[in-house]
């Protein structure tokens, strides 16, 4: 393994431009549960056709409102952890770092990272089905019904947590740029992310196509390790930060 670290840290070390894109597993160690994981990811014991897809708040508001704001909750708990850590000093070390991540708990920028493109939104943030953003709990604070209503003046629309569901449309600037990222960079580090939900798993190819340098950190194989030329096997709170020591050391 120490080797595998080594190499990581040799391509890094030379990275002109690197994209970073995480997901659910970079959290983990944060007590944030991922998705897909047999038994404990949240879709093993949710359905996500009820709990994430427009349709299904639509169906049963209370239900899926209720659920966001258990987890909010978790994420409002946790705090980021080494390898959350290890990637803010990366930016500190390199000349061109930029955070792509799915995750909607804000862990990244709270560890200090600074260039962060969030694709799925953020669990803190809400917005109202008629479109009015931005709107944080304190908005909504005082309100008994679940969900809340827009405190837009002569709204009163439903709201819901500014996350992406299944079939909506991620941001579309901040996916271009997440795809511009992606194209430019030189080396791309992939963190704890199955790589299996669209439009976020094709960035890796893209900036493979581009022959940028690909390394993975996941305890797993994933959809994205055929790509990856490192791919370092273990608990991202483990292995950056020592693919962090061996830079430091240089
Ligand atoms: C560790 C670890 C440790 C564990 N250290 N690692 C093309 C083909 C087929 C389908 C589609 C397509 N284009 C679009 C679709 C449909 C759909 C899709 O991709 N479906 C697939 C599942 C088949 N995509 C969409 O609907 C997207 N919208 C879209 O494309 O709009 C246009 C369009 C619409 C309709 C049709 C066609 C086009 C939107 C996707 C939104 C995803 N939303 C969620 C919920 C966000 C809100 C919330 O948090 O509740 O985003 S779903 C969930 O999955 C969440 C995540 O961000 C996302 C990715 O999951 P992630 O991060 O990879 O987590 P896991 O659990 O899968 O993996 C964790 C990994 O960590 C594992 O590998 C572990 O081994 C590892 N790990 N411990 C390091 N310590």
């Amino acid at each position: 393994m120490q080797n595998l670290v080594q190499q990581a840290a040799d391509i890094l070390a030379h990275a002109r431009r690197l994209v970073i894109l995480t997901g659910a597993g970079i959290s983990k160690e944060s007590g944030i549960p991922t998705f897909r994981e047999a038994q404990q990811g949240l879709w093993a014991q949710h359905d996500p056709q009820r709990l994430a897809t427009l349709q299904g708040f639509l169906a049963n508001p209370t239900l899926v409102w209720d659920w966001y704001q258990f987890r909010l909750r978790l994420v409002e708990q946790a705090q980021p952890n080494a390898g959350h850590r290890a990637i803010a000093a990366l930016e500190q070390r390199l000349p061109d770092v930029e955070v792509i991540t799915q995750n909607v708990d804000g862990l990244h920028g709270q560890a200090g990272s600074r260039r962060v493109l969030e694709l799925h939104g953020n669990i803190r943030r809400f917005k109202c089905l008629r479109g009015h953003g931005n709107l944080t709990m304190a908005d909504l604070a005082g309100q008994a019904s679940a969900p809340p209503l827009c405190p837009h003046p002569g709204c009163k629309a439903k709201v819901r947590p500014d996350v992406v569901w299944f079939g909506e449309n991620l941001d579309y600037r901040v996916l271009q740029q997440a795809a511009a990222d992606s194209e430019a960079c030189d080396v791309m580090l992939i963190v704890g992310t199955s790589g299996v939900v669209q439009p976020a798993a094709s960035l890796p190819y893209q900036a493979w196509k581009s022959r940028a340098r690909i390394i993975e950190v996941n305890p797993e194989k994933s959809e994205l390790s055929d790509i990856a030329h490192v791919h370092l096997s273990g608990p991202a709170g483990e292995l950056l930060p020592r693919v962090l020591a061996v830079i430091g050391d240089r």
